[in-house]
């Protein structure tokens, strides 16, 4: 056993001291993997975090501590096999200083073993399933938790109307812990959960879903699905005349995307849901932001994958300038973590016991302004760390 773990040891010291060395030749560039879904059923999510990552620089400059940041960009298609194998290749071949992006949890989680190893930093921004910090000491969150905004919805539901709920999640990490999580919670507040459905991640059909919540007649259907798919599940909502038959939508922000939002139509207008971002946010730092990322990027209006990519290009800079460009791996993670700043979402910092983001949630509500659907913020809590992590 001993023996086992001296030879593995040994292994792993070879690696770290190989890559150290390759390194050592591209001492003046610093290299950040940014691993994305550019293409399939997450793309958008892709496209959102590599604009915000590139306005980030523009801004920012791209000579950090005397080093020239170069961004790699590569599509993984948000599969698990791919991201492994492009982690790795990054890692090993390209030497880059951090690992970022990761749209999906199954894609976050597939690199994690890699970061660890080699001790490169991951900062995720997307992926949101409570659990990913854990996978990797190498983990640090610019994005958000599940838990974090669902629970906000389980206080918020009760007091307004909604008794009866049936929830409705697409089946893997992140919608296991909106159920979990806004279900505890409204319990908790008294009220019922009359039905739990999940619904494949791939190419989902809502209809036989909605059927049946039209069957069971609940006063709120409360929703997760992740970025991308919320203007599916918001058309079938209103097709069959949910809203009529007395049932509300409720939702994480996941499902009132800031991407896809203004094309859902008046039919989304009153739906209320919680989360850390809307592009509606009346802040100083938002409206710069907003302003900013449209300028560049004139068809698209910022979502919070947005801003978790922009986040997370700041962490990375910032713990750059904080080890004076000499930061290995070890070095760059401690400067990251206790980061405190404002971001376009308000005022966060990254936990340095947990390596994820904590932040103000706000309940919101589908609104018309300037002939546009946003989510207005109508109430916020402060300073919400991921329950999922209390225990
Ligand atoms: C995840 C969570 C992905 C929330 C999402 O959109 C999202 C995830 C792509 O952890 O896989 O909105």
């Amino acid at each position: 056993m001993q023996r086992r773990q001296l030879i593995q040891t040994a292994g792993l010291t070879a690696l770290a001291l190989s890559m150290s060395l390759a390194s050592a030749q591209d001492s003046n560039k610093f290299k950040i993997g940014l691993i994305l879904p550019m293409t399939g059923q997450q793309a958008s999510t892709g496209r959102q975090i590599e604009a915000a990552a590139r306005l980030y620089m523009a801004q920012n400059g791209d000579t950090v501590a005397g080093k020239k940041i170069e961004l790699i960009v590569k599509d993984d298609v948000a599969t698990p096999d791919v991201t492994k194998r492009l982690a790795q290749e990054l890692i090993v071949n390209d030497k880059v200083n951090v690992i970022a992006g990761f749209g999906v949890t199954p894609a976050a989680l597939a690199a994690a073993p890699l970061a660890t190893q080699s001790k490169t930093p991951q900062v995720v921004m997307a992926a949101a399933t409570s659990s990913i910090t854990e996978a990797s000491p190498y983990i640090v969150r610019s994005s958000f938790t599940l838990p974090q905004v669902s629970v906000a919805m389980g206080d918020w539901a009760p007091k307004n109307g909604v008794k009866s709920v049936v929830t409705l999640v697409a089946d893997y990490g992140p919608g296991n812990d909106a159920e979990k999580f806004f279900t505890e919670r409204f319990q908790l507040n008294g009220g019922k959960v009359v039905e739990k459905l999940r619904v494949p991640l791939r190419n989902p059909d809502f209809a036989p879903f909605l059927q049946k919540v039209r069957d069971l007649k609940p006063d709120a259907l409360f929703v997760f699905v992740p970025s991308g798919a919320g203007a599916a599940v918001m058309k079938q909502f209103l097709e069959r005349g949910m809203d009529k038959a007395g049932i509300r939508m409720i939702a994480t922000g996941d499902v009132t995307d800031d991407d896809q939002l203004n094309d859902m139509g008046d039919g989304a207008l009153g739906v209320v849901t919680s989360h850390h971002y809307s592009a509606a946010h009346p802040s100083p730092t938002n409206k710069k932001f907003v302003e900013a990322f449209q300028k560049a990027n004139p068809k698209m209006r910022p979502n919070f994958m947005a801003v978790g990519g922009y986040d997370g290009m700041r962490v990375i800079y910032e713990a750059l300038k904080a080890t004076k460009g000499q930061g290995g791996g070890d070095a760059l993670l401690a400067a990251m973590k206790g980061q405190i700043f404002e971001s376009p979402r308000g005022p966060v910092y990254i936990d340095a016991q947990t390596r994820d983001i904590v932040q103000d949630v706000y309940l919101r509500k589908v609104e018309k302004k300037d002939g546009q659907l946003y989510n207005v913020e109508f109430d916020v809590i402060k300073g919400v760390k991921d329950p999922g992590k209390a225990k």
